[in-house]
């Protein structure tokens, strides 16, 4: 009989610090934005009206809580001492960056969070997380700790679920989190086959990779997780992302390719030649039946403009009819021949039949599209049961949250904004609110010193 269960997406909300500082190399966007206003309010709201959005489509929704920041106590471990306002203005003066690092909402790209394999794929049957130790970039390698904890705090019970700790930050066990791993299968409660795609072989210099970005995933990663996820080696498949996706500004796989259940939506260029052809054949021989592979060539839309758009960070979610939908990010129906492809695509009615496009740019301005936004957890309805309920949304938690919003954030935040002591304050507030809101007990750091 087949274990009835649910693909959850827990989207990561955005922080009231949400800010451009340009802080992610090969991340083009990042890049563009550098130092440019941005508005946390309108992020977060927008983030918030994608939740509902597939809420309202009959799709479950968990919200992750934004991280402490500015994160003070990491500017203490670098150095800075006295009260807090002191920290924030000797940090801005002395080291810009690093306090720009601290004060990041990155936590935000929920992909990025952490892997996560249902316990149908694992040999010990429980739901197994990997937080990423996200070790490519500083502002996003101080995610990991609390990471850890909220995912403790979320799915505490160990009779269903196994955290395994961050692996270690060393530059050959980089590891970005489920943006480089998809999951294919013939139903989300049983067992599936699945994706880990690595950017560099860190004990291979002489492998050829990308030339102008850093791949940020390594093989090394990648086995790892699988390895002690306790994953079938035969429904495991680790993959080469193709190196001229990465110098065209793919720094994580779920920007060229983006799978669910029989279905595989990939850019031609994602994987290294043939690749996705050993896929089908896998899917073939485990489920018996012929994967739905979409490929887009790169004559129909170049990477440049899969980039752009960021028409493969879509979401590919299944209904409650048992039909899928793509969740397009805005971007896709302003280039026309983005659209056009995507409105032909549908015209078929299979195996997508729809498409709906959400506005999430201030998150796209940083290259988050709205796959990035979210931590897919599928879950049995035994261990959605022991899942901590406050942060399942509702009709009426959505409307709590956007008063949050309102109450707390700002329109606007400019860079020298982060030199505020004010702001660190007002975050406070915020997060101490929201940990009542989501009935989450203290689970900041501030809340217990
Ligand atoms: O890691 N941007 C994030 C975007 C992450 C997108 N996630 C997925 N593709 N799953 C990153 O590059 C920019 C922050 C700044 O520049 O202020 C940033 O961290």
């Amino acid at each position: 009989m087949t274990t009835r269960a649910h693909e959850i997406n827990f989207d990561g909300l955005v922080g009231p610090t949400h800010n451009y500082a340009g802080l992610s190399y090969g991340n083009l966007a990042s890049t563009k934005h550098k130092l440019s206003i941005s508005h946390p309010r309108r992020a977060a709201l927008e983030g918030l009206a994608k939740m509902k959005f597939l809420m309202d489509l009959g799709i479950r929704q968990g919200i992750l809580p934004p991280q402490e920041r500015p994160d003070l106590p990491m500017l203490r471990q670098l150095g800075f001492t006295g009260t807090d306002s002191k920290i924030i203005e000797m940090s801005n003066k002395e080291a810009p960056a690093l306090l720009a690092a601290c004060s990041s909402a990155s936590s935000m790209w929920a992909a990025n969070a952490a892997t996560v394999s249902p316990s149908a794929d694992a040999s010990n049957t429980r739901v197994h997380f990997t937080p990423a130790n996200l070790i490519s970039n500083f502002h996003r390698s101080i995610e990991a700790p609390q990471t850890a904890a909220m995912l403790k705090r979320i799915f505490g019970d160990e009779k269903f679920f196994v955290h395994h700790p961050p692996l270690p930050g060393a530059v050959a066990l980089s590891d970005e989190g489920a943006a480089n791993h998809t999951r294919l299968g013939i139903a989300h409660g049983e067992p599936g086959l699945e994706l880990f795609v690595y950017g560099r072989v860190a004990s291979d210099a002489t492998r050829t990779g990308p030339k102008k970005f850093p791949g940020r995933q390594t093989f090394e990663a990648s086995a790892a997780i699988a390895r002690s996820h306790q994953l079938n080696s035969n429904r495991t498949i680790l993959i080469p992302q193709n190196p001229k996706a990465i110098d065209a500004g793919v720094f994580h796989n779920d920007v060229v390719a983006v799978g669910n259940l029989n279905v595989l939506f990939h850019h031609e260029l994602a994987f290294a030649p043939d690749i996705a052809k050993t896929i089908a054949t896998r899917f073939q021989v485990l489920f018996g039946t012929r994967l739905r592979r979409i490929e887009v060539k790169e004559k129909t839309i170049s990477l440049r403009e899969a980039v752009q758009t960021y028409l493969f960070n879509s979401q590919l979610v299944s209904l409650p009819n048992g039909r899928m939908a793509l969740i397009a990010p805005w971007e896709c129906q302003e280039r026309p021949r983005v659209k056009k492809y995507l409105d032909r695509l549908i015209s078929k009615g299979d195996p997508i039949a729809a498409v709906h496009y959400v506005d999430v740019r201030q998150s796209m301005h940083n290259g988050g599209g709205p796959a990035c936004l979210r931590l897919r957890v599928v879950l049995t309805d035994g261990q959605l049961m022991r899942t901590h309920p406050g942060v399942l949304l509702s009709q009426s938690l959505y409307e709590r949250l956007i008063q949050w919003v309102r109450r707390y954030y700002r329109e606007t935040l400019a860079p020298r904004d982060l030199a505020d002591p004010k702001l660190l304050e007002e975050s406070r507030a915020a997060l101490d609110e929201l940990t009542r809101i989501l009935q989450l007990g203290s689970l900041y750091d501030f809340q217990r010193s």
